[in-house]
């Protein structure tokens, strides 16, 4: 069984919004024109408090885009995005929602950020993602979604990990692109076992 993942189409990684991701409202039609070849339709949605870690806002002295050291790993510090709540966190209003069963809310614990639709940045908090997906019978997952770089490149490894095939649509995917980052994830992707596909193959 097939399950349509669309990660984070949400106005703030759309042009105009907090943290927009170049041509993000781009996928929003080929997105919307898989819909029906589904019986199975989750979305994630990035869902951040004021006072979230990742918002470089909340770090004396820190800028957008520079990195710090946490426990964990590695955060890139990112503008106020997705804030519980505020029109920014909104799905964008041309994407079609109505066949969504299930939204995974992601990134609302302070202390951890979460790019995964299944696991926090901790690599250990679960979201139930996978445990909604195995109950239902689902085997293989498409991914569309924003940001190809984040959200994407680690909703498909943490997939391929736990075993699901894994279809990434291309054209219904864009990134952010630091420092090169968007060629990067395709290769780790790609060396991980993902399958590319077009939406207008499936
Ligand atoms: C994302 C950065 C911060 C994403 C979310 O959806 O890719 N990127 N929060
Ligand atoms: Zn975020």
């Amino acid at each position: 069984m097939r399950a349509l993942v669309m990660v984070d189409i949400q106005n703030d990684f759309c042009p105009g919004g907090a943290l927009a991701v170049p041509g993000g409202d781009e996928i929003i039609q080929p997105t919307n024109n898989l819909l029906s070849e589904f019986d199975c339709i989750v979305q994630t949605q990035d869902w951040h408090p004021q006072d979230h870690l990742s918002f470089a806002s909340n770090h004396e002295g820190k800028e957008p885009y520079e990195t710090i050291e946490l426990d964990y790993g590695e955060q890139v510090l990112w503008p106020d995005h997705c804030v519980q709540g505020s029109e920014g966190a909104a799905f964008h209003p041309d994407l079609e929602t109505n066949a969504s069963q299930v939204v995974v809310r992601k990134g609302f614990r302070k202390h951890i950020d979460s790019y995964s639709a299944f696991f926090e940045n901790d690599n250990e908090t679960v979201t139930g993602l996978h445990g909604f997906l195995q109950e239902r019978g689902v085997d293989e997952l498409f991914v569309v979604g924003l940001a190809t770089d984040f959200c994407v490149k680690w909703t498909v490894l943490d997939g391929l990990k736990l075993g699901y095939k894994i279809n990434l649509v291309e054209d219904a995917v864009r990134g952010i692109d630091l420092n090169g980052s968007v060629d990067k994830a395709m290769q780790e992707m790609k060396d991980a076992g993902v399958n590319l596909t077009y939406s207008k193959d499936i």
